[in-house]
This record gives C-alpha cells, structure tokens and sequence, in this order.
C-alpha cells in the first residue's frame, strides 16, 4: 500500500501524512456524527496540565484554553466504527508495523476556537506503554489544521531514540527546554487526512488560534505480538482490524470483562 518512498520518508521523519483517505461523503458523515457525540456527551476542559502551561501560553491563553476529549467514538458511531476498519488505513498501518494489525483505543481531541489548548513535546509512550515500538497512532483530521490551527508538530528522527523519562506532573511531557516545539516540523492537514507516528515519535501541537474548532480522532494501532506494559486499556482486547489475531504468550482475550460467567455443571 506504501510507496518505498512513504516508507523511507517515515524512517526518517518519524511521521508520515497519507493524503485523502477519507472522501468529501465519509468526513462528513464522520464530523456529524462527531458533533452528535461532542454536544451530547462531553463537556468542555482545559485540557493537559503541568507546569509546561506557563512556557507555552500567555497568562490569558492559559485561563481561556480549552480541549473536549472522549474515548472509543466507534462504540458511539457507526461512522466512526467503519473508519478504524478503513482498508487503505490499516494496510498503510501494517506496512510499517504489520502484518497483523490490533486496534487498541480511539480518543477525540477537539481544540476550541481561538483559544484551543496546545500539546506539549511528549511520546505517547508513557500514555500506553508497549514492550516494543510496533505501535503507530493514526491522527485522522476531521478538521484541516495548519500553522494558526493547531497542527501537529514532529521532531524529525526522534521514534529512534526509544522510550524517553517524561515529567510526570500533570500530563507526561518532555523538558521543554530540551525538546522545544519551535525546533519541531510542522505537518499541516486537510480534512480527510491521516497522520501516522510512532508511540515513540516525539511530538506536540500549538493553539489553535482560527475562530473554528480544530477536531482531529486518533486512532492507536498494534502489532498483536507488542505486549502492553501498562497505562489506558491495560488489558482489554482490541478490535483485530487486519489479519486473524495470533496467540501470543500472557495476553489473555478477555472477552467477559470483569465479570466472571458461572461454571456450567
Ligand atoms: O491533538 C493534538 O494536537 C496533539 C495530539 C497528541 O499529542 C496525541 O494524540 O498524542
């Protein structure tokens, strides 16, 4: 599905755009449905904390900033749950981590007009730490996000140097003085858009600063054979979204949840 080009740019940038995998018909769909579950289920926050704030907002940003965040849109949507399944999604996703391809999470980050809370310099490591780097999140773009909106910003090459020490106050983040976002490259995106990166890769985002909400859904994928370590979803079976899944040594497929079924005499 990759081009060796794609592929080599993902090596050495530690990211990689795919351009129009969702058509004009599927983003709308995704965005209505979208709005549907932002206005009946969620309520506006500030967003990430930690002592990072005073370094990237001015003290009134940093009173006004707002995030609307929800998990697993696909258990809300069924848009959003035909899109995990996109097929030139997933077999991008496995040329770079496959063959088989597990969905792990699915999380909505919705940047308010004007003052839409930043993300800083971080690996989504910490978040959901995995035995190995065959883990890639997918960032697909409802909304077109570029320098003023909010886009997302990449340190080139960093998915090379493994799992980092963050700063474990408010959210984990990277020194900011020694991971600074003004040294990262920008990757502005249309609507329809994929962003991929590596749990490893370091990246953030500035204010959305355009009188437009900028509202992107990340979906994480795994390589099936990639334990989990800890952190969210610690545990839950995901949806195989490419390839039967594989057996794999201590990871059990709970499909009972907490709940444990009588024994039938
Ligand atoms: O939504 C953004 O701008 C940043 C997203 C991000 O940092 C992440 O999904 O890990």
């Amino acid at each position: 599905m990759l081009t060796q080009e794609q592929i080599d740019f993902f090596n050495e940038n530690s990211y990689l755009r795919l351009e129009k995998v969702f058509n004009k018909k599927e983003v709308k769909a995704l965005s209505e449905e979208l709005d549907h579950v932002i206005h009946t289920f969620c309520t506006p926050g500030r967003g990430w904390e930690g002592p990072w704030r005073e370094k990237y907002l001015k003290p009134d940003e940093e009173l006004k900033a707002q995030l609307t965040a929800i998990h697993e849109l696909q258990h809300y949507s069924p848009a959003w749950a035909r899109a995990v399944l996109k097929q030139r999604l997933v077999d991008s996703v496995a040329d770079l981590i496959g063959p088989e391809v597990e969905l792990h999470h699915v999380t909505l980050h919705a940047k308010a007009p004007e003052y839409g809370t930043p993300f800083p310099m971080h690996q989504d490591m910490p978040f959901y730490p995995h035995e190995n780097g065959a883990y890639l999140d997918a960032i697909v773009h409802v909304d077109p996000a570029d320098e003023e909106g909010g886009c997302l910003k990449f340190l080139k090459g960093s998915h090379k140097l493994g799992p980092l020490q963050h700063i474990l106050i408010g959210a984990p983040h990277l020194p900011t003085d020694q991971y600074r976002i003004e040294d990262a490259v920008s990757c502005p995106a249309e609507a329809g858009d994929v962003v991929l990166f590596s749990l490893h890769t370091i990246h953030g985002s500035a204010l959305n600063r355009k009188p437009r909400w900028r509202r992107v859904v990340r979906f994480g994928y795994r390589n099936p054979h990639n334990r989990q370590v800890g952190g969210q979803a610690m545990g839950r079976p995901g949806v195989m979204v490419r390839g039967v899944r594989p057996k794999v040594e201590g990871v059990a497929v709970n499909v009972y949840g907490n709940w444990t079924p009588p024994v039938k005499q």
